[in-house]
């Protein structure tokens, strides 16, 4: 690692990390030990000694290797990063790390699908968790997001009941990370409010191509607090620097089983190779007194602000810049909780907020196995903890002071609470008035008009996935009448789209005119991102004899554009070209796919036998039906239907100059959704 971003946080980690390389081999009590591989045996045939410690902590170290996975969000993987601000957040909060743009906060990212177990596949359809935990001068700030900007439901009361339902059904444990099954459709269709985020599931928001190609969302309102104790509303955004991308349904099925750590994989390697994945911070703020200004209720989390109406003002950027050197230390141990407050950040009464700040620290007690999991090494804060907590599972800290309560006099009464004004956390003071009741707010029963705006904002490509999405999930369903039933109740969204829909899946079309609502907030289509070439996977397939002016300019076009090329043979023997140099494939054929790539260059050489073109033409073919950027080189034509030269994203080549210059153009639109695909 670059001492450069050596940051407070890795000062404090790096205590903890061992390298074991070139030691002897002991006990965990530091007894050093003659023999590893044969357990003690009366006899060299004989039984087996109680004696034998070794053994014994060998194995029962291995027994007691699992701890429960993640209820939820099982299946992540997580990187470090620090975060720096733009400009002084002051106006609006006293928040330490959002006062000074020269300070680095040092921070560790989680992403995280949510349905799937610990081993599942990264790609499903699904929400992404992107959650934040941000180191700072004034304790633990955890920002616990998604990738979508609304949830399921409106109140954790239900929480359970939508997990229960999503998961795979509990007599057959079937299907694994998916969605498409009768009892998470049986909820949707009896629990309205998940309407819109739904819209979002079926979207291709679902299929990020890379955790570094998502948009993340805090979804619940919170608020900002500044000094003089004004608090605005606030929602929190991230924006990545490379666009929003997504894979499209049938690469991500194939992706699932090529390569089930697609996601985890692209996050470690860019780490690896430099390409810092960069995110924006941005807030969208809304002033005390506009509380009731917008048509929906903002405690509600099944409602998004649409930026045109509450811009996001850009306040920082984050950039992750290191990886975990140990999986289950960093990213399996890393507990998060919605309720780790800085002053200058608090609440607000959303009834799901307020329901997960019980939850998340009731599953670390489960999970990490005691109230101690803050001082594991990542969960550590920077900042100095004291109090009076003392014991329990794991303890680390050796409190040498006799005194641990509160008031006290052998201590000085300390340690001591710190006026707010001093800067120590006091809750905002929001006046309460009401009767306790059990019940959902009036306020809150709109449950199709932000639905129908997310359909309607998105391009035509877009709302052909969502209703191809719809087709195959209730295609999966055992259950006609739940079919029909979702198809019902999505015609409040659409009647358009759900009539398709009831077509594909022989339903009945849902009755009614759809939603009135009419709004678009084109933020919300990913047609309108940012696209460029930075960081994409380009497949380079070349053979024996290929030409090397060609390849020579094509690479340098490629590196230029800050791609990422990928030399592909049927071979991992160094390739000679026509210059007598060679190339050092880094996978063959057969050892990786078209799906593994965002473009493909097909090169070849002057030695291909039928192996390898009916090789790479199922790359071509792939990467065309995927509408991907494709480049042929004239030597190669013949692996080109007819039919596809002269589509759009189809680059055929043998001027150098213009070659490259298209291809990379094609790559950074990155999918050419005009293509004609019935060709085959
Ligand atoms: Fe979570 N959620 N959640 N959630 N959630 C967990 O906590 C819960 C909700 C989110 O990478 C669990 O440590 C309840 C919304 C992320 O470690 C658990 C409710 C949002 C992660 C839990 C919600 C999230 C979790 C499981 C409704 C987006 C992964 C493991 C009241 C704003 C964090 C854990 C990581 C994880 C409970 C709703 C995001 C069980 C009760 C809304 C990103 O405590």
């Amino acid at each position: 690692m670059k001492d450069e971003i050596k940051n407070a946080k890795h000062q404090q980690l790096d205590q903890f990390r061992v390298d074991d390389k070139g030691k002897n081999l002991t006990t965990n009590q530091g007894l050093t030990m003659a023999e590893d591989e044969f357990s003690l045996k009366a006899g060299e045939r004989g039984p087996t000694l109680m004696e034998d410690f070794h053994l014994r902590e060998k194995i029962t170290h291995f027994d007691h290797e699992r701890i429960p996975e993640r209820v939820v969000h099982a299946r992540g993987t997580g990187a470090h990063g620090e975060f720096q601000l733009y400009e002084s957040m002051k106006e609006y909060t006293k928040a330490g790390f959002l006062q000074n743009p020269n300070v680095k906060t040092p921070l560790f990212v989680r992403f995280s699908t949510v349905v799937g177990f610990r081993g599942s596949a990264d790609t499903i359809r699904d929400v992404r968790g992107f959650a934040i935990k941000f180191y700072t001068g004034e304790g633990n700030y955890d920002l616990v997001g998604n990738n979508f900007p609304v949830f399921f439901i409106q109140d954790a009361m239900k929480f359970p009941d939508f997990v229960h339902a999503v998961k795979p059904e509990p007599n057959t444990e079937v299907p694994q990370a998916s969605s498409a099954h009768d009892t998470f459709w049986d909820f949707i269709a009896n629990n309205q409010e998940s309407a819109h985020i739904v819209m979002w599931a079926m979207s291709d928001r679902a299929l990020p191509r890379s955790y570094r190609m998502m948009e993340g969302f805090g979804v619940h309102t919170f608020r900002l607090i500044n000094e003089e104790g004004k608090s605005t509303f606030v929602k929190f955004h991230l924006k990545p620097l490379l666009g929003v991308h997504s894979l499209v349904w049938d690469e991500t099925q194939k992706i699932g089983g090529k390569d089930p750590d697609f996601n985890r994989r692209d996050l470690q390697e860019s780490i690896d190779n430099g390409n810092y994945p960069e995110f924006e911070v941005g807030v969208q703020l809304l002033a005390e007194d506009k509380e009731f200004s917008l048509d929906f209720d903002i405690l509600d989390p099944t409602k998004l602000w649409p930026e045109e109406d509450v811009p996001v003002k850009i306040i920082g950027k984050i950039t992750l810049n290191r990886n975990v050197e140990n999986f289950f230390a960093e990213v399996e141990q890393v507990a998060f909780h919605p309720g780790h407050l800085v002053p200058g950040i608090d609440f607000t009464n959303d009834p799901l907020l307020q329901g997960r700040l019980f939850s998340y620290t009731d599953t670390q007690l489960i999970r990490l196995g005691g109230p101690n999991f803050h001082e594991l090494p990542i969960n550590r804060p920077v900042a100095e903890f004291h109090n009076n907590q003392r014991d329990g599972h794991g303890r680390q800290t050796i409190n040498t002071n006799m005194v641990s309560y509160h008031n006290n006099s052998l201590s000085d009464n300390t340690p001591k609470t710190v006026s707010e004004k001093e800067g120590g956390f006091a809750h905002y003071q929001e006046q309460i008035h009401g009767s306790k009741i059990r019940a959902r707010s009036e306020s809150f029963k709109d449950h199709f008009s932000q639905a129908s705006m997310f359909y309607n904002s998105m391009s035509n490509v877009e709302k052909k996935h969502i209703i191809d999405a719809f087709t195959f999930e209730l295609s999966q369903l055992k259950s006609k009448d739940i079919r029909q039933q979702v198809v019902n109740m999505f015609g409040n969204v659409n009647i358009d789209m759900m009539t398709q829909v009831a077509q594909h899946v022989g339903a009945e079309p849902p009755k009614g005119e759809g939603s009135k609502y009419g709004k678009i907030s084109p933020a919300l289509s990913q047609e309108n991102t940012l696209k460029k070439s930075d960081t994409l996977k380009v497949g380079v397939i070349i053979s024996e004899g290929y030409n090397a002016d060609e390849l020579n300019t094509m690479m340098k076009a490629l590196k230029d554009a800050k791609t990422m090329p990928e030399i592909i043979s049927n071979t991992l023997a160094p390739v000679k070209g026509s210059d007598g140099k060679e190339q050092f494939p880094k996978r063959t054929l057969l050892s990786t796919d078209a799906v593994l790539f965002d473009a493909i260059y097909v090169l070849g050489g002057n030695k291909v036998d039928d192996e390898f073109k009916t090789n790479v033409y199922k790359f071509i073919q792939e990467t065309y039906m995927h509408y991907k950027p494709l480049a042929i080189s004239k030597f190669a034509t013949e692996l080109l239907k007819p039919e596809m030269n002269g589509q759009p994203g189809v680059t055929i080549g043998d001027e150098k100059d213009q070659y490259p210059s298209k291809f990379i153009a094609d790559i950074s639109l990155h999918r050419h959704w005009d293509r004609k695909i019935n060709i085959f």
